[in-house]
């Protein structure tokens, strides 16, 4: 059956790999499963026939048969129980891997996007210079907290997991800040995700969406 997923015409991020789509890109590239892209611009994002897909008028949306989906937590689970590749068969390491997909979704990102929000949509209130130390040191808590749990495992619970793809997907908004640095285990955690073929395709798909040039590999 046919994978359908939507993404941005065109990414705010220019094809960083920030816009969510990567993250189901790189699952869907994990088990191996083949997709399409319907590329959204943000005026579609909030009309009728993309609203009836994502209540909220966001990407990336998911259609394969007459299941529609919204929400990438719920996305990538989806592909990890229906494909091989990213969740553990022992049920209850399966529940620890599901876990940290919550972790990394209600936990972790919910900081990071403050954060984002502080930079780049408050950015020029004059109030933001108090604020942004104090939103910087939310992100550093919930940093400083993963970091002693994931110590110096590869993966935060064993194999690599749907867990996995989704804390390094939401660590990766990071980057340019300089405060995932500040945490050498966690950087080198996000940067074995990278490393992965799987979401090299993911990213180098996405990329190629937004220099309008094909993917090299
Ligand atoms: N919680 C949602 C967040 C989706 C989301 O924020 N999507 C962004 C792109 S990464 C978007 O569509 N932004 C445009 C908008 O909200 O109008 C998920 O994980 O799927």
């Amino acid at each position: 059956m046919t994978i359908t997923i939507t993404a941005f015409e065109k990414s705010p991020d220019g094809g960083k790999g920030l816009a969510r789509d990567t993250r189901v890109r790189w699952a869907l590239e994990e088990v191996g499963q083949r997709y399409e892209v319907r590329l959204v611009s943000f005026r579609a994002m909030k009309e009728p026939a993309h609203l009836a897909l994502h209540p909220f008028g966001q990407i990336p949306t998911y259609e394969e048969g007459d299941l529609a989906l919204f929400e990438t937590g719920s996305i990538v689970l989806h592909i990890a129980e229906r494909h091989a590749g990213l969740l553990p068969r022992d049920a209850n390491a399966r529940t620890r891997a599901i876990t940290w997909m919550f972790a990394a979704l209600s936990t972790v990102e919910p900081p990071i996007l403050e954060l984002g929000n502080a930079k780049l949509v408050e950015g020029d209130k004059a109030w933001n210079k108090e604020r942004l130390p104090l939103v910087e040191d939310r992100v550093r808590g919930r940093l400083k907290q993963l970091s002693a749990s994931l110590g110096d495992a590869d993966w935060l619970d064993g194999a690599f997991s749907a867990g996995d793809l989704m804390m390094a997907s939401v660590l990766l908004r990071l980057k340019s800040s300089g405060i995932l640095d500040e945490f050498p285990n966690l950087a080198a955690y996000v940067a074995r995700g990278e490393a992965r073929p799987a979401y090299k395709r993911a990213f180098d798909a996405q990329l190629a969406v937004n220099t309008g040039k094909p993917p090299t590999g």
